[in-house]
C-alpha cells in the first residue's frame, strides 16, 4: 500500500500507518459484524468477581477467556465455539509482516536478517475486541500463548479500525512511564522479538474520530474494533 507509512517504535516492534487500505476496512468490519452476531460471537467477558471487561469480545480460531486467562476450544461464557479464522484476514497479517520485514531490511541497508528482529508468525488465534466509546483496556502483557511462541518472540498483529484509540505501551505497568501513540482506523501495529512482552493497553477512544468509510460505507457503530492475532 503506497500509502502506507512505517514506524519503528523500538527493537522488533513498528506502526504500519494506514496500511489497511478503505475497501479492506469495510471488508473487514464486515466480516467481523457477520460473525460477531453468529455462534460464538461478540459478548461482554466478566470476571469471576463479576467485575466486566469494559469491551465486548469475540474469539476467532480458539477462545481466550479473559477470566482464566488461558486458551480453549469453547468459550465457558456459553459454551460456545469461536467461529474459524477467517483467510481473508490471513492473508492481511501475512502481507503486514512483509511490509514491516522489506521496511527493516531498507531501514538497516539490508546488514540484517529483518525475521531476526520480528520473526514471521502464521495466526491461527485472532481476539476481536469492540470498544464504545467509553471503552478501555488496562495495561498488560500477553503471555498465554504457547511456551514456545512467546519464546520465539512471535509477533502480536493488531489491527485498528473505527474510532481512535491512544494506545499506551512500554516495559512497565506503569501508565505514567508509558509511551503512548494514537491508533487510527487502517492503522497495524506489529510487535514481537524483543518487544512481545511489552506491557500496552488502550487509555481512551476519541468519539467521532472515525473516518467517513468507517461510519457510512461500513456502517460500524460509534467505537473501535481491534483484531490481535498471534500464533497459539
Ligand atoms: C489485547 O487484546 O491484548 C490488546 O491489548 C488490544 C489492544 C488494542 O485494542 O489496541
Amino acid at each position: 500500500n503506497s500509502a502506507a507509512q512505517l514506524q519503528h517504535l523500538r527493537p522488533g516492534m513498528v506502526l504500519l500507518k494506514s496500511f489497511l487500505k478503505p475497501d479492506d476496512q469495510v471488508e473487514i468490519i464486515k466480516l467481523c459484524r457477520e460473525l460477531g452476531v453468529g455462534t460464538g460471537g461478540f459478548y461482554q467477558p466478566a470476571y469471576r468477581d463479576g467485575g466486566k471487561l469494559s469491551l465486548r469480545m469475540m474469539c476467532l480460531g480458539k477462545n481466550w477467556d479473559p477470566d482464566s486467562r488461558s486458551y480453549g476450544d469453547t468459550r465457558p461464557y456459553d459454551g460456545a465455539q469461536p467461529p474459524q479464522m477467517p483467510q481473508e484476514l490471513t492473508k492481511f497479517v501475512e502481507e503486514a509482516i512483509k511490509a514491516s520485514h522489506d521496511f527493516l531490511k531498507q531501514r538497516g541497508k539490508g546488514a540484517t536478517d529483518p525475521a531476526a528482529e520480528l520473526p514471521l508468525m502464521s495466526p491461527d488465534i485472532c481476539i476481536v475486541n469492540f470498544y464504545t466509546t467509553g471503552g478501555k483496556l488496562g495495561l498488560h502483557k500477553d503471555k498465554d500463548e504457547d511456551k514456545s511462541s512467546l519464546d520465539k518472540g512471535l509477533p502480536v498483529v493488531s489491527f485498528s479500525l473505527g474510532d481512535t484509540a491512544e494506545f499506551l505501551y512500554g516495559d512497565d505497568r506503569d501508565v505514567d512511564k508509558a509511551s503512548k501513540i494514537k491508533l487510527e482506523s487502517g492503522d497495524v501495529l506489529i510487535f514481537g522479538g524483543q518487544s512481545r512482552h511489552i506491557f500496552h493497553g488502550v487509555s481512551s477512544i476519541a468519539p467521532k474520530s472515525a473516518p467517513l468509510w468507517v461510519t457510512d460505507k461500513a456502517n460500524l457503530r460509534p467505537g473501535r474494533l481491534n483484531l490481535t492475532f498471534r500464533q497459539h
